[in-house]
């Protein structure tokens, strides 16, 4: 009897920088726990790394580190597919096919778009206002049914969605309309400066977002020089914004109530609670970054990883490839 196939989950981190707290306890942290439950495909999303300027030795640098993290964080690669974007034929081959059932005022709309364009001294190219339609495309080409969506990314998701559905109603039913898929443990992880915007690798003061391979020294400088405020207690309130992001941390690393926390540090002042975050923070990463420096030295093992991932993807890619090009009127090579 043929065993039912697990539902397939997708999801991926693009190599715009090293990866920071945020990446890694809002989305790879909680994608290895799916491992059992899901066929997981685990694409670096490597062509949305451009949108932005960027320098070509930087963005494989980061590449290879990213694929090496996931690995370090137990993405196992013998119970799920790791593969780079850029090395699947299908992705760009879709997204052009799906561009053409987008109207461009929804991509006018996407939140993200009107946040990184309207940076100071941002150059606007086609390919960023496209970003969210090469998404779809990443989504749709393997049919996924679940997508791990943080908050930040749910409009997005919601639009390959939309675009799922205008391709099924004008040729016919192809494409899975894929699920959001809510995490039971994610953390919002906001700037160590700014608690009102989210931690990110392309922050530009270093000081707004810790590394996972940060040094002991550097997490604890930055922790103990996060943004708080006035007050001296430690507790979880709206006008706490910067206390509130070092709980929630504090939290997710260690797996302990806000409660418990609050109760051990409310009245301990900033510096005591900021130097507890930090010797927990150096002891959660530092089995994860000895894992990572063996890992990123075997580039047999990681090519070897990618080009299994690739194969995968590649067959599974060509396949809804074929599909739709024939639903859309294109002859089929003979
Ligand atoms: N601060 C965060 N808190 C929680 N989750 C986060 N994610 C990113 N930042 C946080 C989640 O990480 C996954 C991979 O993200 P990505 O690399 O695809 O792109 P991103 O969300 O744009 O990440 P960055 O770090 O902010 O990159 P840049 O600065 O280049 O734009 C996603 O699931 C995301 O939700």
């Amino acid at each position: 009897m043929s065993e039912t196939p697990k539902p397939l989950i997708l999801t991926g981190a693009k190599p715009s920088g090293e990866l920071t707290l945020g990446n890694y306890l809002g989305a790879i942290k909680n994608w290895a726990i799916m491992l059992e439950e899901y066929e997981c495909f685990f694409p670096i999303v490597d062509l949305h790394a451009i949108t932005v300027g960027y320098v070509p030795a930087e963005l494989r640098k980061h590449t290879y580190q990213c694929l090496a993290q996931y690995i370090a964080c137990g993405l196992d690669p013998q119970k799920s597919h790791i593969f780079l974007q850029s090395q699947v034929i299908g992705h760009t081959e879709l997204s052009w096919i799906l561009s053409c059932l987008t109207p461009v005022g929804e991509l006018h709309r996407m939140t993200q778009f009107k946040d990184k364009s309207s940076k100071p001294g941002a150059s606007v190219n086609a390919g960023l206002l496209f970003y969210p339609v090469l998404m779809a495309a990443d989504i749709l080409l393997y049919n996924a049914d679940r997508v791990p969506v943080g908050e930040d990314q749910k409009q997005h998701l919601e639009l390959a969605r939309n675009i799922a559905q205008r391709f099924n109603h004008t040729y016919s039913e192809t494409f899975k309309v894929p699920e959001p898929y809510i995490p039971r443990a994610g953390a919002r992880i906001m700037s160590l400066q700014d608690p009102s915007r989210k931690m990110s690798k392309s922050d530009e003061n270093p000081g707004e977002a810790i590394l996972l391979l940060d040094s002991p020294q550097a997490i604890r400088k930055k922790i103990l020089s996060a943004v708080t405020d006035s007050d001296t207690e430690v507790r979880m309130a709206p006008e706490k914004p910067g206390i509130a992001n070092l709980l929630n941390i504090f939290s997710a690393i260690t797996g302990r109530s806000v409660e418990d926390l609050e109760r051990e540090f409310g009245d301990s002042g900033y510096g005591t609670f900021k130097n507890a975050l930090a010797d927990a923070l150096i002891a959660h990463l530092e089995p994860f970054q000895e894992r990572y420096r063996e890992i990123i030295e075997d580039k047999t093992f990681l090519h070897g990883v990618l080009k299994e991932g690739a194969e995968v993807a590649q067959a599974r890619a060509f396949k809804t490839l074929r599909k739709v090009y024939r639903k859309a009127g294109f002859v089929e090579r003979a």
